[in-house]
């Protein structure tokens, strides 16, 4: 037994000593240090949820156990609404979304899906139609990497009038996670893809039913991957377990999962989730159809909508990210876009993944409006959303992708608006 080993360090412990046992009624108690935890003045007052020992280092530790989970303090959540549940960016750290945290959509429902029972076949313009378990993808060389995923609907109230709401509920429909699966092309050379298949519908398990068509250009056939994991493990029921189609910078709809069937053809197959809906209604009331890729986008996470400010220092984060490739500049504004400063990209900052920028900012106590803007490696800027209304108008529910402005109060409150 140690003596008095460790006493040093307690002493410079910030707990009031008064709040602490002697070290004598610990060793007279003769009560198990479990069964005074309840009581006892090793912890404060606090309810059920947040109880904890007040000095740790006198009571022994949780167990190991079989699977983790974070810490009782903790509290972010998805905010569910309906058929959606939003990703909290303004308690995101670095660029990876938490499995637990990522955005979901589903069009009925999460299905429960056996793995062992589930099929995928691949049939339509090629010469040799199979079907394959998902053990047997398994076995196939494997590729990983980290992408975004975005509903294309992601921010589709800034089509209307601007919501005083978080930028959870504005723009939580992105997340970021690392992909693992086969390619789509591997498996399209196992099947021995014909000259004219062009496209291919993907369609899922669930009760929605959903197919997409997908064109086979050359960026698809590099980039798709069809996944069974995510985060280092299997992909979450809600992100398409056991099976999603995965294609990095497109809309999330056609990231079909609970994936059972491709079938390749020289056409697109025009379902309706291609026709009555994720098409883009333009002012001459003609609609943009297979607008499928997500243009940049960026926003402050920090500080951001219903949050309140003190005067002082802080760093201005957000999270930018592009559907064409990476992101390669973002710059904020503090004073309502007289003046813009490049914020520092924080590594890594990867393709078609949600790329970290930070600016030091001091704030002065004034009323203002902060606004970020990025661009991405083909040159595209994100638009001003009077310059992308000149374009597409407001009938649009899809794909709106502009600066998003957060007004400072003088009292600190931070509200989204349109500037
Ligand atoms: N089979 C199937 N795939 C689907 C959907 C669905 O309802 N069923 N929803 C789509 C939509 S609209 C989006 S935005 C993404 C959401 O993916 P996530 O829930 O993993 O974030 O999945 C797409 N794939
Ligand atoms: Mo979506």
């Amino acid at each position: 037994m140690s003596r008095n080993t460790g006493d040093e360090k307690k002493t410079s412990n910030h707990v009031p000593r008064s709040a602490l046992p002697t070290r004598r009624q610990f060793l007279t108690s003769g009560v198990s240090l479990l069964a005074m935890s309840a009581s006892s003045t090793l912890f404060g007052a606090q309810d059920e949820e947040t109880r904890a020992p007040i000095d740790p280092m006198r009571v022994p530790g949780l167990s190991p156990r079989p699977y983790g989970e974070r810490s009782r303090f903790e509290r972010q959540t998805r905010l569910v609404a309906g058929t959606f549940s939003t990703t909290p960016l303004q308690d995101l750290q670095g660029i990876m979304t938490p499995s637990a945290l990522h955005f979901e959509r589903h069009h009925n429902g999460v299905p429960t899906i056996d793995p062992t029972r589930h099929r995928l076949l691949i049939h339509g313009l090629i010469d040799r139609p199979m079907v394959f378990t998902v053990e047997e993808l398994m076995r196939f060389p494997s590729t990983s990497r980290l992408a975004f995923l975005e509903c294309s609907g992601n921010s589709r109230d800034g089509w209307g009038e601007a919501q005083d709401v978080t930028v959870q509920a504005l723009h939580g429909l992105t997340s970021t996670s690392e992909w693992t699966g086969v390619k789509l092309s591997t498996l399209l050379d196992k099947v021995q893809k014909q000259r004219d298949a062009t496209w291919m519908l993907a369609e899922g398990g669930d009760a929605a039913g959903l197919a997409r068509s997908v064109p086979l250009t050359d960026d698809v056939l590099n980039n798709a991957i069809v996944c069974y994991g995510q985060n280092g493990e299997a992909l979450r029921p809600e992100q398409g377990y056991p099976l999603r189609l995965l294609l990095p910078g497109f809309e999330g709809n056609i990231n079909v999962k609970w994936l059972r069937r491709l079938k390749l053809g020289s056409a697109p197959f025009m379902t309706r989730w291609e026709t009555a809906t994720y098409t883009d209604l333009m002012p001459d009331g003609t609609a943009y159809q297979f607008s499928l890729v997500m243009d940049a986008k960026s926003v402050i996470t920090k500080p951001s909508g219903q949050q309140q400010l003190q005067p002082g220092f802080y760093e201005i984060q957000g999270l930018a990210w592009s559907g064409r490739g990476r992101i390669t500049s973002v710059e904020v504004t503090s004073d309502a876009g007289r003046t813009w400063q490049e914020a520092r990209l924080q590594e890594p900052v990867l393709p078609t993944c949600h790329t970290r920028f930070r600016l030091p900012w001091r704030w002065d106590g004034r009323e203002t409006i902060i606004q970020s803007r990025c661009t991405d490696e083909t040159g595209y800027r994100q638009p001003t959303r009077d310059a992308l209304i000149n374009v597409r108008g407001v009938r649009s529910i899809y794909h709106y992708n502009a600066i998003q402005s957060w007004k400072i109060q003088r009292n600190g409150f931070v509200s989204n608006i349109y500037a």
